[in-house]
């Protein structure tokens, strides 16, 4: 009787510990500085805060520079991104509006609609090199204390 218990129990944890694991990869990397996926650029995401404000419009900056660190200006970056866990997409449609200067550049009209696991995905296009680079954030529940 006791033992049926206890199988049943380690099962059910067993199943939860699962339905945890497929959430987010524990290694996710949520490093705010990457190469971009063929190594074209080193691309640095600055966050306006850290955890980023849930469901309000944020600006972000991007910092853009060869392998070597030389500042790139003159790029076109797209934005897109989501909740890889839930299948959707950003809410809304982020833009780089501004060359701030010396490789930085301004994205704007970022939102976050819910916590947990997000992508930001850009994609960079130059003269002479195009390439693609994706974040990880971990966005909070809204905190009651602010
Ligand atoms: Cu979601």
């Amino acid at each position: 009787m006791y033992r049926t218990i206890i199988v049943l129990t380690a099962g059910l944890l067993t199943a939860l510990g699962l339905a945890a694991c497929v959430t987010r990869p524990s290694n996710l990397d949520l490093s705010m500085t990457h190469p971009s996926q063929d190594k074209k650029f080193v691309v640095a995401l600055q966050a306006p805060s850290t955890p980023a404000p849930i469901n309000q419009i944020h600006s972000w900056q991007i910092k853009l520079t060869t392998p070597a660190g030389v500042p790139i200006s003159h790029a076109h970056i797209a934005v897109d991104g989501g909740m890889p866990e839930h299948g959707h997409g950003l809410p809304t449609q982020p833009q780089v509006t501004q060359k701030i200067g010396g490789g930085v550049y301004l994205l704007e009209g970022m939102k976050f609609s819910m916590s947990g696991w997000w992508e930001i995905k850009l994609a960079i296009d130059t003269a002479d090199a195009s390439d693609k680079v994706t974040f990880n954030t971990m966005v909070d529940a809204p905190r009651q204390t602010r």
